[in-house]
């Protein structure tokens, strides 16, 4: 068995585990964070459930920190009294970004976790079965304990050599992205193997697993081996540690093999993570602003490397460099040591342990900037700035570029590969709250936390105009842009609503309100990215009824159907071609529902097409009802 198979069948509730089948799995662990943490925690509450039933829940408020108004503060003070009320813990703002702290201090190989947040395969690195989902699907994990999904096919990664000294895992992940596309996970997990890996220590791998993200991937997964162990005693969990590993004669569904040896700077340019070239191509291209941070990219080794890189030099007089350490942890250690006044020596903003400019708070560069990140996502104006260039890079390429105002190949220096993570990591956990005395918590609601939208019960048929036609690739950052001006938002719908693919079209909102009900249709990988299920609330709000594109990725189309908003496929991708924004289609809906195909009829043209929609006995359930919380209003049993 490869471990993917270990991990499921060890979990494994209902189903069997054959690719492409539908599954349940035990939950152990699941995490939240506060920009999906609050929708997630409303519809807990709407499930009447007490007290959760995993063995571990983390509420993280990491994303919105600015707290430039009573709204975001209200939606913390939510989350901290909603989860401790709930048998869940809290880590506090400064505390850190959830994937970097759940990795340093709750995350156990061998067991699974679901996340409100895409990155939350992160905790693949050390050998978790790491999911994304919806918060709604994070919710019915906390009450029940499992999680349903699509038996993935599993493929093998197999590493090999050791990487250059001026290479990091941030490179490695971008040649992964080369060569399999940001659509080419989709329905897989991606497992690492081979001789290469013990030569990665844990966040190195850690890196690689959060951005199997951008490949829709359902997970990364890791072997936990000594380098694991070295990892979690330094963290003084070692108890935690159990030995995972394929088994030698494993079976996979595919393979891809990578010389770690052979691979060079890479860089993800504008507007996509796999749009990948190499550094070299780019030497000496000015630059405006560098970004160091993010879930992907900053601990303490990556961070030890930067301060390496910057130590006596100076960044650029015409490049503003930002530096956000992944958590207190990350912070603390970098300050005794030392290296954090190299870091602030050579002219680095160092920003608080958030997502910070990752989310497009604060940071938004100037008009027409070349902005190199060292993040996992360069969606089109993501940044908050739509006319922006933001580039993916490695921390190396980061630092060495910020000092010379310039794409700049960073050096072979043999000094970086004697950094080490130290044995004894600082660990202190006052910013952690332990759900104690929950019956006492009071949930404290301030005036910014909105019901959600609820779907209707889908009738005979959907007769409705098509109020958008999008291309290829649209990001759930399309769909429901989130930024400074945006996340405060997060638990007010109907506000939020009014933004929805505004960076496509900026009369969509208006359009689809004056229809009353309408249709999106759109390309391929439709609704990639984040986990936010604000990408089908918001369409639900405005009375989008049915979705057809050519694919979808996976954790939107999951999130669609939780809304009960129909997720179709064209059968024949040629017939997109054929459709205008605003013509009328009608849907047999219900029949749609129950064979899996529909005769969809174009009004307007008089033409016909086939789209599909395949669903387990559960979904369709769930569309029939129109979403998972009628579903559940409803006591229909799943
Ligand atoms: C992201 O990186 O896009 C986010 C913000 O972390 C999202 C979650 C969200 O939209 O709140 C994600 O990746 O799921
Ligand atoms: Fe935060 Fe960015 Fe990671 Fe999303 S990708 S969790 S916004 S740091």
């Amino acid at each position: 068995m490869n471990l993917t198979h270990k991990l499921i069948s060890s979990h494994l509730t209902a189903g069997d585990a054959v690719a492409g089948a539908p599954i349940t799995i035990a939950i152990d662990q699941t995490l939240t964070q506060d920009s999906t943490g609050t929708m997630a925690y409303l519809q807990l509450e709407a499930l009447g459930v007490d007290k959760v039933r995993t063995k571990r829940s983390v509420a993280y408020i990491d994303h919105n920190m600015l707290q430039s108004g009573f709204e975001n503060a209200d939606d913390h003070a939510y989350i901290q009294s909603v989860a401790l009320k709930h048998g869940v813990y809290v880590s506090k703002p400064g505390n850190g970004i959830c994937h970097q702290v759940h990795l340093e201090r709750f995350g156990v190989p061998g067991q699974t976790l679901t996340g409100s947040d895409s990155h939350t395969p992160t905790c693949g690195g050390i050998g978790m079965l790491a999911i994304g989902a919806g918060g709604l699907d994070v919710a019915l994990a906390m009450a029940r304990g499992t999680l349903n999904l699509a038996m993935p096919k599993v493929v093998e990664i197999r590493l090999s050599g050791k990487l250059k000294s001026n290479v990091t895992a941030k490179d490695v992940i971008l040649e992964v992205l080369r060569r399999l596309s940001v659509k080419g996970g989709v329905g897989k997990v991606m497992e690492y193997t081979g001789d290469g890996v013990a030569t990665l220590s844990v966040p190195e791998r850690a890196t690689i697993a959060n951005m199997g993200a951008e490949l829709g991937a359902t997970t990364s997964v890791f072997p936990s081996d000594a380098r694991t162990r070295e990892f979690l005693a330094a963290q003084g969990r070692e108890r935690d540690f159990v030995e995972l590993a394929a088994d030698k004669d494993a079976l996979y569904d595919e393979r891809v093999d990578i010389d770690l040896g052979a691979i060079v700077p890479l860089a993800a340019a504008p507007h996509m993570p796999d749009n990948v070239v190499e550094v070299a191509t780019l030497a000496g291209k000015k630059i405006d602003q560098v970004c160091i941070g993010s879930c992907t990219d900053s601990s303490l080794l990556t961070m030890l490397k930067v301060a390496a890189a910057l130590k006596g030099k100076r960044v650029h007089p015409d490049v503003s460099l930002t530096v956000n350490p992944g958590s207190r942890q990350v912070l603390t250690m970098l300050a005794d040591c030392g290296a954090l006044s190299d870091v602030l020596a050579s002219g680095a903003r160092v920003l608080e342990c958030a997502c910070g400019p990752c989310i497009g708070m604060g940071q938004s560069p100037k008009t027409g900037a070349v902005s190199l990140r060292t993040f996992n996502r360069n969606f089109y104006a993501r940044s908050g700035t739509a006319s922006a260039e933001v580039y993916l890079v490695s921390p190396l390429t980061a630092a060495y570029s910020a000092i010379a105002g310039a794409f700049t190949v960073p050096p072979e220096n043999a000094a970086l590969e004697k950094i080490k993570l130290p044995p004894r990591f600082d660990i202190n956990d006052n910013l952690i709250l332990k759900p104690e005395d929950f019956e006492a918590v009071e949930v404290v609601r301030g005036p910014n936390i909105k019901p959600f939208p609820v779907g209707k019960a889908l009738g005979d048929r959907i007769s409705a105009r098509v109020s958008v036609v999008t291309g290829d690739n649209i990001t759930t950052d399309d769909i429901m842009p989130s930024n400074a001006k945006l996340l405060p938002f997060r638990s007010n719908i109907p506000y939020l609503a009014g933004f929805c693919l505004s960076t496509v079209d900026a009369e969509f909102a208006e359009r689809a309100k004056k229809f009353g009900e309408s249709i999106i249709v759109g390309g391929e990988n439709y609704g990639q990215g984040s986990s936010r299920e604000h990408a089908a609330l918001a369409p639900l709000q405005l009375g989008v009824r049915a979705v057809i594109v050519k694919s979808f990725a996976r954790m939107h189309r999951d999130n669609l159907i939780n809304s009960g908003i129909l997720p179709l496929v064209f059968e024949n991708p040629a017939d997109y071609d054929g459709i205008s924004s605003g013509d009328e289609l009608e849907i047999a809906a219900l029949d749609a529902v129950e064979s899996g195909r529909a005769v969809v009829k174009n009004k307007t043209r008089n033409a016909e097409f086939i789209a599909l929609l395949p669903l387990t006995a559960r979904q369709k359930k769930i569309l029939r009802a129109g979403g998972t919380v009628n579903m559940i209003k409803n006591g229909d049993a799943e």
